[in-house]
């Protein structure tokens, strides 16, 4: 960790197509991951983006963070958008009205506008079988409107609709898979990654804009707002929830530039990770 600030900046691209001047909260794990993101897919790429926090942040009227074509989508249609844009620039190369040139497009959105409320229209375009890449930012809830329990939220956390207490520990449920999901889709290209890791990230970007069909990338973002945890802890909390195994980073190729850790080698306790985020009551 101490390392990151000396090598990112020397070995990330130093374009960056997600512009400063947004409005995401201090210590946003989402909007790093965001910006590196866009490092990594570079300038010929068209974004829908659906609902929540990365839209909300990037696009106050008249103003925008965006220097790359985007559009911002409903939860419910961003994959239905991307498989559109991907169908008509495949008719528009055919006709030869654009060159030939690959343009990446990518569909992107939160926990909740991807594994709850997006799921369908995203099941749908995995299918079918688009040539696109999408991108879901788990932050653990729905947290533009107000860290609303979602489905990616964990067991006994702390959310405003699954608060902990007397009668409650919190979440009731268990997170969905959502990586293991896009997998039984049959898809080239599945991987799990996460902005403290910002290398590992980016090179999972770039692998899946150069492979064809529907790719699935998701992306552990922490959210300190949400998760009530210090600002200056989220590159920390991001390396806890991989060393401690609840995030493993992993793809569903062979090859995997940081494996998933066994149990029983697990450097801490799973609860020294979600003592950090003050997510749990006990
Ligand atoms: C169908 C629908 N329901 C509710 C909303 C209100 N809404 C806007 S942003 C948001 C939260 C988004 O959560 P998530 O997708 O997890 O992204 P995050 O903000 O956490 O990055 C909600 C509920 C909406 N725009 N559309
Ligand atoms: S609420 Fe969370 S995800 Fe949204 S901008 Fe703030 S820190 Fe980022």
């Amino acid at each position: 960790m101490e390392q990151y600030g000396v090598y990112v900046p020397r070995l990330a691209p130093s374009k960056e197509y997600f512009a400063p001047g947004h409005r995401a909260c201090i210590g946003c794990g989402e909007v790093l991951a965001l910006r590196l993101v866009c490092k990594a897919l570079g300038r010929d790429v068209i974004i829908a983006n659906a609902t929540g926090c990365m839209e909300i942040v990037s696009s106050p009227l008249p103003n925008t963070s965006w220097r790359v074509p985007w559009i911002h989508t409903l939860f419910e249609n961003t994959s239905a958008v991307a498989s559109g844009i991907e169908s008509a620039l495949k008719v528009l190369r055919r006709k030869e009205k654009i060159s030939g040139k690959k343009i990446t497009v990518v569909a992107m959105g939160g926990d909740g506008a991807t594994c709850d409320i997006g799921l369908q229209a995203l099941s749908g375009a995995l299918e079918r079988g688009h040539d696109f890449l999408y991108v879901c930012f788990d932050n653990e809830a729905y947290m533009n409107t107000g860290i609303q329990r979602s489905c990616s939220t964990p067991y006994g956390a702390m959310t405003t609709t699954a608060p902990p207490g007397k009668v409650s520990i919190g979440q009731k449920t268990r997170k969905k898979n959502m990586p293991e999901i896009a997998v039984a889709h049959n898809i080239p290209y599945v991987a799990t990654a996460n902005p403290s890791y910002p290398i590992d990230l980016m090179n999972k970007v770039k692998k899946a804009k150069g492979v064809a069909g529907p790719k699935y990338l998701h992306i552990f973002s922490v959210c300190p707002t949400g998760w009530r945890a210090p600002t200056d802890l989220t590159i920390r909390l991001g390396r806890l929830v991989v060393e401690t195994g609840i995030a493993p980073l992993y793809t569903s190729q062979a090859e995997c530039s940081l494996p998933r850790v066994p149990v029983h080698r697990l450097k801490f306790p799973p609860v020294k990770c979600l003592h950090h985020a003050l997510r749990q009551p006990w």
